[in-house]
């Protein structure tokens, strides 16, 4: 799969892609990610990237036609010559909300995908309008750009495609973090040696080498963390369809009797901040 990523800042991804999964994955030639400095698309010798916001306001915002010749430039290259092979994707804390079913998709599309940065305030909309074929955010934040933003998808989705994590079988179509506790739950904790570590032991199952007691204590561990943490994950989070029994408080009765987690639990749903979390209130993003 190819990558390409639009930006002012092409210095920036030196750093994400040169190590590990995604540093391998692109020497064995499963992925390729291309850099691409917008400032190469215009035309004055200052390179303008920029202007000022029509209608006033602090900033500058990006300038439609050094992005527009780019994509278009860069998607005309692309194989085949065919638009319909990469899918443009304007990287903006207005976009819908990236998660693990936006990444399987993306993955299994067999498309290529390129990521536009935006930068200062804003970018003009008709990128967003026009050009772009989808918007995307990965969180409920400001970021100071897109370029952080595009890492992560490209790791995420790059993990997911056949061969990169040693499976052929491609994990893009696996459920959510399927770290086989269970569907939708996220991974159990993990414990490596000292047994004990300033006091703090390791709990004994995981050291009798009981396979079916180790499977059935990780997938409790899995539940318990999940509701704990992320209850906005559980079924016992989501609106009743329909009136019913009453549901149980997520993560009154962690454990066993904690209710399993519906398959569409890798959507978005209301956050609510772990109790141990710290950091502001949920709402109105501010800066
Ligand atoms: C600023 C702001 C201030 C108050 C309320 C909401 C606000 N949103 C923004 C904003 O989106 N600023 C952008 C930050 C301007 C262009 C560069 N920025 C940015 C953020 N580029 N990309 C992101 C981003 C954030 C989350 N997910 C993907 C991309």
């Amino acid at each position: 799969m190819i990558f390409h990523v639009l930006t002012i800042f092409p210095e920036f991804f030196e750093g994400p892609f040169a190590h590990g999964v995604v540093k391998r994955a692109q020497d064995a030639g499963i992925l390729e990610i291309r850099i691409h400095n917008l400032r190469d698309w215009t035309n004055d010798r200052h390179q303008t990237v920029d202007d000022r916001p029509f209608g006033g306001g602090e900033g500058m915002v990006l300038k439609p036609e050094p992005i527009f010749r780019a994509v278009e430039s860069i998607v005309a290259r692309a194989p085949a010559a065919n638009p319909a092979r990469c899918r443009v994707v304007l990287l903006s804390a207005q976009g819908r909300l990236f998660h693990q079913t936006v990444a399987n998709q993306l993955a299994a599309e067999n498309r290529e995908l390129l990521l536009i940065c935006g930068r200062y305030e804003g970018v003009d909309e008709r990128v967003a309008e026009h050009l772009a074929d989808d918007e995307i955010s990965i969180g409920n934040y400001v970021l100071s750009g897109g370029e952080l933003a595009a890492a992560v998808v490209i790791d995420t989705v790059a993990r997911l495609l056949p061969g990169v994590l040693g499976n052929e079988t491609s994990a893009a179509f696996d459920s959510f973090q399927d770290s086989g506790h269970g569907e939708g739950l996220l991974d159990c904790p993990h414990w490596t040696r000292p047994a004990e570590f300033r006091g703090w032991k390791v709990p004994e199952v995981l050291l009798n080498g009981n396979h079916q007691e180790i499977r059935r204590f990780r997938r409790e561990a899995a539940l318990e963390k999940t509701t704990r943490l992320r209850p906005d994950l559980t079924a016992a989070s989501r609106p009743a369809p329909a009136p019913q029994l009453p549901v149980p408080q997520a993560g009154a009765s962690p454990g066993l009797t904690a209710p399993a987690l519906s398959p569409a639990s890798h959507e978005p749903a209301s956050y609510q901040p772990a109790s141990r979390a710290e950091g502001p209130p949920q709402g109105k993003i501010e800066n």
